[in-house]
């Protein structure tokens, strides 16, 4: 990267614009596309005025890209100089708009900071790289001595902030990480995690060790099991998660526990170049001979639970050294060597099922009950595969727990089916949760305070909410339609265009949503010669049972998507009762590159997402808000010289006022101070 000369810049007006003389011989096209050299200059230069907010990027002849600086400080340099380098906390950008949010990103990630800060959410945009030094042991000493904003934005920060919270508040805390599909939002979880995990190690020298500090290491050993049977090649994303994790650690009392709803219609049937569960490859790829004789296995193509999709392998994906990771973390997680050739019999089990051909006259019931089976065999498998079934977690009266949600990301496909329905509406609750946190509870505060509300125009999800979860809305409608034995998608797809319109493929969403998954399936596995199939199965309540119990709908097994909302919706009455900290992954290209930078792209996920009303709202909210005698015994001290009145709202205005006569910069609520005079102090 070379930088480009400038003949003559100078700051015309210090926020706005900046102009620059360009020798025009080798610039070929202007990024963004409205910035245009100016035709009426000299030929051997051409004069553009660069709004900040847009520094460009020039792609020249030779197809060098390059960054223009300004080389000329003038009066507004100071302020073309953060322009350049861009600023670790949005709220302190000068210039508000998308645009610019977007460019500070831009800068940022130039400069390898993936990190900012937009108040106390964080934004990491996804470096498809290993980036040196970023997260060792070094970065987390540091960090973990420094309160969030003292120095770079970084993923530790909020993690630290998020455990002094749980200590000194001891109320529940959860960080809440989204961005869609591939923007690191597994990643980032994974980096909170070594980070509590590394604190809490470290207050464990003090302390002395106990059960639970075993419970925490083995959520952390149990990563490489949960991404092997969890997650999935996808089109957006090599190592995408499928299922929604929420894993509860480090607690007041250190101890873990991992929550996961899976989808497990990919066991059965997956799109166009994705994979199965990368379990599966790993089993083929890592057994030897032996092994493989034992199991009966061969190739993956030999499979239809593999093949369908026509995509077998990637090169980025190692299904070897999966294979390894799993069995290393299995047998440092206390696994016996024969519960992991049980479990590994099992999978294969699962792959031989799916061979199963049926010659029946009744069509398709058969292999719906043969993939049901496979699915509920999975499941069963993967619950216990993870911590929480082997170290359950009996929640006492003060247990306290950081929660970190990560669950699957925000997907739009060609042709978008069940699976994308579920995950999207699983985002916008998330979303939900965000804008309420954010904008809500604040218009609230002003309202309770008589304090005036600036209107900020975020965008509320709540009618797409509305649509999906209301009366008549999408899942009413195919939840209703799910029990009718006599419906079809054609019906399902007429009744839902009759309400509404929607751009979701109806095909196959009627068998998937219905829970075929049938008593004498369940008690044939009861009945297995395996103890270890036999076992898995030990608790399943059967569904004459469980209807019993739920004597309302006595006749109505609940569809897998009132499962799917039940579940999302007990998740999100345990996140409100939780200090929420929020991360959001962008996702810089599409490509799953290193160093490119999409502004479209980025720039579209910085709308949807709200980010620019966040940072309006964070400019607008003073960041101290104190009750006036708090407030009045913490910063009395600067003017030990002047005599304040009794009352403490009195002593409030006299200081401010001594501060900040225009009152610009500070306003008084009904209880508190609201202002960033003394934010510094
Ligand atoms: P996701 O969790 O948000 O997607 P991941 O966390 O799996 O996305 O990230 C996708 C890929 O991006 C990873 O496999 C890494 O290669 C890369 N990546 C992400 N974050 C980082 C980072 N901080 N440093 C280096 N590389 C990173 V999904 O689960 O599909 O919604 O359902
Ligand atoms: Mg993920």
């Amino acid at each position: 990267n070379k930088n480009l000369k400038i003949i003559d810049g100078g700051v015309t007006s210090p926020w706005e614009q900046l102009e620059v003389r360009l020798p025009s011989s080798d610039w070929t096209e202007f990024s963004p596309e409205k910035l245009r050299p100016d035709d009426e200059q000299p030929s051997d230069s051409a004069r553009v005025v660069f709004e900040l907010g847009y520094l460009p990027s020039v792609t020249c002849a030779e197809g060098l890209h390059l960054q223009a600086e300004c080389t000329h400080p003038t009066e507004g340099a100071a302020h073309a100089h953060s322009s350049i380098r861009g600023v670790e906390d949005m709220a302190s950008l000068e210039d508000l708009h998308d645009g610019a949010i977007m460019h500070n990103l831009f800068l940022r990630y130039q400069q390898r900071h993936i990190y900012t800060y937009i108040g106390s959410i964080l934004a990491a945009v996804n470096p498809y790289q290993s980036l040196p030094g970023l997260y060792d042991r070094p970065a987390v000493e540091t960090y973990s001595r420094h309160h969030l904003g003292e120095i770079s934005p970084h993923i530790f920060a909020v993690a630290n902030e998020c455990y002094r919270s749980l200590w000194k508040r001891l109320q529940n805390q959860c960080v809440l990480i989204s961005g869609e599909s591939g923007a690191g939002k597994t990643e980032s979880t994974k980096l909170i995690l070594k980070f509590l995990s590394c604190m809490s190690q470290h207050s464990l020298e003090v302390s002395s060790r106990d059960r639970t500090s075993h419970v925490e290491e083995a959520l952390l050993e149990s990563s490489p099991i949960m991404e092997a049977f969890g997650n999935a090649k996808t089109v957006y994303n090599n190592n995408s998660s499928r299922l929604g994790s929420s894993s509860s650690c480090i607690s007041a009392r250190r101890a873990t526990s991992r929550e996961a709803g899976l989808l497990t219609n990919r066991v059965v049937r997956q799109n166009p170049g994705e994979r199965n569960y990368h379990i599966f490859y790993a089993l083929l790829a890592g057994t030897n001979t032996q092994q493989k004789e034992a199991f009966g296995l061969t190739h993956p193509d030999a499979y239809h639970y593999l093949r369908q999709s026509s995509c077998l392998a990637d090169k980025t994906i190692n299904d070897t050294g999966t294979f390894q990771d799993v069995l290393n973390s299995m047998r440092t997680m206390q696994f016996t060597e024969e519960n992991i050739g049980e479990i590994l019999r099992l999978l294969a089990g699962i792959l031989h099922a799916g061979n199963i051909e049926f010659m029946t006259a009744g069509g398709a019931q058969a292999v719906d009950s043969r993939d049901s089976m496979a699915m509920a065999l999975y499941s069963q498998c993967f619950q216990l595969d993870h911590p929480q079934a082997q170290h359950p977690i009996r929640g006492k009266e003060d247990f306290k727990s950081i929660s970190i949600l990560d669950i699957f990301g925000f997907e739009n496909f060609e042709v978008n089916r069940f699976e994308q329905f579920n995950i999207n509406y699983a985002n916008e609750k998330l979303q939900e949760y965000f804008n309420k946190h954010i904008f809500s509870l604040e218009q609230l505060e002003y309202n309770k305070e008589g304090l005036v509300w600036v209107d900020i125009n975020w965008m509320d999800n709540g009618e797409c909410l509305d649509l999906i979860e209301k009366k008549l809305g999408l899942l009413a409608l195919m939840n209703e339609e799910s029990h009718f034995p006599k419906a079809t998608d054609d019906t399902l797809l007429e009744k839902l265009h009759s309400q509404h319109s929607v751009v979701y493929d109806v095909r196959g969403m009627l068998e998937k949503n219905r829970d075929t998954f049938r008593d004498d399936i369940l008690n044939l596995l009861r009945e297995s010669r395996l103890d270890f199939v036999y076992d898995l199965f030990e608790h399943v309540l059967s569904r004459n049972k469980q209807d019993t119990l739920r004597s309302t709908s006595k006749h109505r097994r609940p569809t897998v998507s009132s499962q799917f909302k039940g579940s999302l919706h007990s998740l999100m009455a345990t996140l409100s009762t939780s200090n929420p900290f929020f991360i959001r992954c962008i996702k810089p290209n599409t490509h799953k590159m290193p160093d490119q930078f999409d502004q479209t792209l980025v720039l579209n996920q910085l709308r949807y997402s709200g980010m620019l009303e966040t940072v309006k709202i964070r400019r607008t909210g003073f960041p101290i808000r104190r009750h006036f005698q708090d407030f009045c015994s913490r910063y009395k001290v600067l003017m030990r010289d002047v005599m304040l009145p009794d009352d403490p709202k009195g002593s409030c205005i006299q200081l401010l006022h001594l501060y900040d006569s225009s009152s610009a910069d500070w306003q008084l609520g009904k209880t508190k101070v609201r202002t960033d005079v003394f934010a510094f102090v």
